[in-house]
């Protein structure tokens, strides 16, 4: 039988004429090819857009092609394989980033060309793919580039959202939300699995039977619902390794509903169906308040039940018995999101598999391994105990053992310390019972990571330390870090042409030590020369960009100072603005020779707020009222300009970022986890102004704190400035901006007003208190910027430091400490 297969395949490999060909001229007649017939349209007349769908659908027949070898080869060698769980992604276009990563990108803008279009025009015809808010779901989609490259084996799982993150759309200065159909235009990099499909049971009751003398739970669902896997390949860069991000949707399933067809209500029957799609349809936007959301709970099942059953069913086509489960498994969960995961676990290894509850707990223990995104108490996710007990009675009762379990077994260790039972305990008592899920996580997981140095110490001293004192083995950190193939050769390739000419060889984009390299011609003329080039188009193209979309003219002469990233009170956009209406305030009042030493800037501002979020939202009104009034002072000219970008997100990002010349990362100290905006900041060059927080920390040790603006208070102080409260002494220039905002310089007195309060009195995020240091930290940054030449080393030795943030670095971290995988590389 073996043989007539192997004819067969090898008769059908002759049909199908090898691996496709990567020559100028077959990407045409495959570009060509995919105009007639998958766009279908004219081969003769075609435009930019429907140019990208037919090149993306080539790119597409090429990732395939390598998916596929890549789980044949990983089928064959059958080594141990990590599951990364997250419930989000925020993976910005596809297009370039895959032909750099397959290593066609020339031989398809050659194939372009030829054909009458222009790479770059046709790439930006494509649409952010935002499944996600944030820093934590940018991390996951860099953390899938560095596995792929890294060749890895590994599966990424998720939710396949129809409605992404949503559009912000600017009106009259105020912030309005706009649906994200992002799927509207096709989406050519997934994959429909039709019958890759999984049921998910909901809501119902558990019963107690007898099977094989054994007393079983049988869990008899009240709604049942299909998750179908959508695949979307990751290339990794320099190898034929491509790794696949699973996504589920929803659909509704044959089972549901049987009876009503069978008692003659067709019509109801199909139309209570439709209901269920709902479960994948939106991305909740972060406000870190949804907790005792039905549908983010059933959302959070929804995804990690059909990942869990797709990884037992992956595992079960090779293993006949579930022995050698934890050496060939690993599971990651991205935050407490996917903390399910463990208690689904559990029920398929009990209720389904019957392997025994201590034989299931143990492998459980085994496994999973836990990252947290979060420094605050109040950012941990709570499920109301009830809500749980009617969506997933049968996972209540899993929990509640767990930590029946676990309780026993601490009292064992502390005796009786209630205090202490009750804080570790993943039950809350209290007005509303609910489940810790962090907790959950910690208790069920070998090891817990933080997100970089500092957040590990304030998760062992703070937020976690009673597990930490149980168990210290178990807590660890990697340091986050982004993917130069994405944040340098994707988005600036003037810059990474140029380190690959100056370290003679492109090995830097798979291996980042080589940056290093930069150093030692950090002061050398004709580097500087080159370097300076490269940031001045960027800026062009960033200056083009900021007229197109506000019409405001900005002379590219001035200092790009930048600040993107989601609006927070703790991220301080506010302190950034305050400082602004002070360069302001000092402008208007100079005579004209102290302006002729002013330093020109273009403050760049950028960033989503949580549509639920009053304070965020007033702080983007108020940099609009504040440019208002600059932008349209003609006394005050190109010396300051201010700027805000509306719908930041990763595309936007791939613009700015290599355009800045500053970049601000405020948070007060203790806030920001790690922070990974600064780390793509920091490889293109671009200096900081910073306080010491999160991974801002090691890159001082990196680049050293004297190429980098740090000012503010540091974590230890931040207590005893709190302490203080109101009577703070703050300086003058503080009280005086605010007052001009208060007295309505800017219009919009009464809408500011809460604003201003948030920041006189208590002022939890210390605004005052930094204030005095931040315009010190502008002022050291006026001043070197004058110094061409000084600032221009600074900035190649940010990106000659910038190595040790890589993502590569940290991925190869967690796969050789915490989950135990090594690289399976498909061969060439
Ligand atoms: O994760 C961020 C941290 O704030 C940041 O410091 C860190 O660098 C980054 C990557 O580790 N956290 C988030 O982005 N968190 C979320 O986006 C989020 C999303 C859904 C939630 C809660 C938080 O329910």
């Amino acid at each position: 039988e073996s043989a007539e297969k192997r004819t067969k395949a090898e008769r059908m490999f002759g049909l199908l004429d090898g691996f496709l060909k990567n020559d100028s001229i077959s990407l045409q007649k495959d570009i060509l090819h995919h105009v007639a017939y998958t766009v279908a349209r004219s081969p003769f007349s075609f435009d930019d857009f429907e140019a990208y769908q037919a090149l993306a659908h080539s790119v597409r027949d090429r990732l395939i092609e390598r998916c596929h070898d890549t789980q044949i080869y990983f089928n064959n060698k059958d080594p141990k394989r990590l599951y990364f769980l997250s419930l989000e992604y925020l993976m910005g276009r596809s297009l370039s980033n895959s032909v750099i990563n397959l290593g066609i990108r020339d031989q398809y803008a050659d194939a372009l060309n030829q054909l009458g279009f222009e790479f770059e025009v046709v790439a930006e015809q494509e649409g952010d793919a935002a499944l996600g808010n944030g820093g934590l779901a940018r991390l996951s989609a860099c953390q899938m580039d560095s596995l792929a490259t890294l060749d890895y084996p590994v599966w990424g799982y998720g939710l396949r959202y129809q409605y992404g993150l949503f559009r912000q759309v600017i009106v009259d200065g105020f912030q309005h939300e706009q649906p994200d159909y992002w799927l509207n235009f096709g989406n050519p990099w997934e994959i429909e699995r039709v019958h890759v499909s999984y049921t998910v049971k909901f809501y119902g009751t558990v019963k107690e039977e007898l099977r094989n003398g054994e007393n079983c739970k049988v869990w008899e669902p009240g709604e049942i619902v299909e998750a179908v896997a959508y695949d979307n390949p990751i290339p990794g860069y320099g190898t034929r390794n491509t790794i696949t991000l699973r996504l589920w949707a929803a659909k509704p399933s044959d089972q549901q509903d049987m009876e009503s067809y069978n008692t003659g209500d067709y019509i109801n029957a199909v139309l209570n169906r439709h209901g269920l799609e709902n479960i994948s349809s939106i991305l909740y936007p972060d406000d870190r308040s949804y907790q005792g959301k039905e549908l983010r709970l059933k959302q959070q099942y929804f995804f990690v039940s059909a990942s869990v059953q797709d990884i037992i069913r992956r595992f079960k086509d090779t293993h006949s018995n579930f022995d050698e489960f934890p050496e060939k498994v690993a599971l990651q969960l991205n935050d407490t999101h996917p903390s399910l995961a463990i208690a689904e676990v559990m029920r398929l290894l009990v209720d389904v598999e019957h392997l025994g509850w201590d034989r299931a707990w143990d492998m459980v223990c085994k496994i999973f391994s836990f990252t947290t995104h979060t420094v605050s108490r109040e950012g941990l996710e709570k499920i109301p105990v009830d809500l749980l007990s009617s969506l997933l009675p049968r996972h209540l009762q899993i929990i509640y053992d767990i930590n029946f379990n676990f309780m026993e077994e601490l009292k064992k260790r502390i005796g009786l310390d209630y205090d202490r039972l009750s804080r570790m305990s993943i039950i809350e008592e209290g007005a509303v019972k609910s489940i810790r899920m962090a907790n959950l996580a910690i208790v069920c997981s070998h090891t817990v990571n933080g997100v970089s140095r500092v957040h590990s110490e304030l998760l062992k001293t703070r937020l976690f330390k009673d597990f930490y004192e149980h168990w210290p083995h178990k807590f660890h950190y990697k340091t986050n870090g982004v993917t130069q193939r994405r944040w340098i050769v994707v988005s600036n390739p003037g810059l990474s042409s140029l380190i690959s000419k100056w370290l003679g060889t492109e090995a830097w984009i798979r291996n980042i030590d080589l940056l290093t390299v930069l150093q030692e011609h950090a002061s050398d003329p004709d580097l500087h020369r080159e370097w300076k080039m490269v940031k001045k188009v960027n800026k062009m193209r960033l200056a083009e960009y900021i007229e197109a979309m506000s019409g405001l003219k900005v002379s590219i002469d001035a200092m790009f100072d930048v600040q993107t990233k989601r609006i927070h009170e703790y991220k301080r956009q506010l302190l950034n603005i305050l400082g602004i209406i002070h360069r302001y305030d000092c402008i208007k009042n100079m005579d004209s020779k102290d302006r002729k030493r002013v330093v020109p800037r273009v403050c760049i501002i950028g960033g989503k707020a949580a549509p639920g979020y009053e304070i965020a939202k007033k702080i983007i009104k108020l940099c609009y009222a504040v440019a208002e009034k600059i932008n349209d002072d003609s006394d005050i000219g190109d010396l300051l300009k201010l700027v805000f970008i509306p719908d930041y997100n990763v595309s936007v990002a791939e613009l700015v970022i290599p355009g800045a010349d500053l970049s601000q990362h405020l948070s007060t100290a203790g806030h920001e986890a790690s922070g990974t905006g600064s780390m793509k900041f920091l490889m293109n060059g671009c200096l900081l102004l910073a306080t010491e927080d999160g991974s801002t920390i090691e890159i001082i040790e990196e680049i050293g704190a004297d190429n980098m603006f740090l000012f503010g208070a540091k974590l230890h102080e931040v207590p005893a400035l709190r302490e203080e409260g109101p009577s703070l002494k703050v300086p003058l220039q503080f009280s005086r901006v605010v007052r001009m905002i208060r007295e309505g310089h800017f219009g919009y007195e009464d809408y500011f007003k809460s604003l201003c309060d948030t920041i006189e009195g208590r002022d939890h995020y210390l605004l005052g208190a930094d204030f005095g240091s931040y315009l010190e930290a502008q002022a050291a940054a006026d001043k070197v910027f004058v110094d061409q030449e000084k600032w221009t080393r600074m900035s190649i030795l940010s990106t000659a430091g910038s190595g040790r943030f890589s993502s590569d670095k940290t991925i190869e971290d967690y796969a050789e400490k915490t989950w135990g995988i090594q690289p399976c590389r498909c061969p060439l």
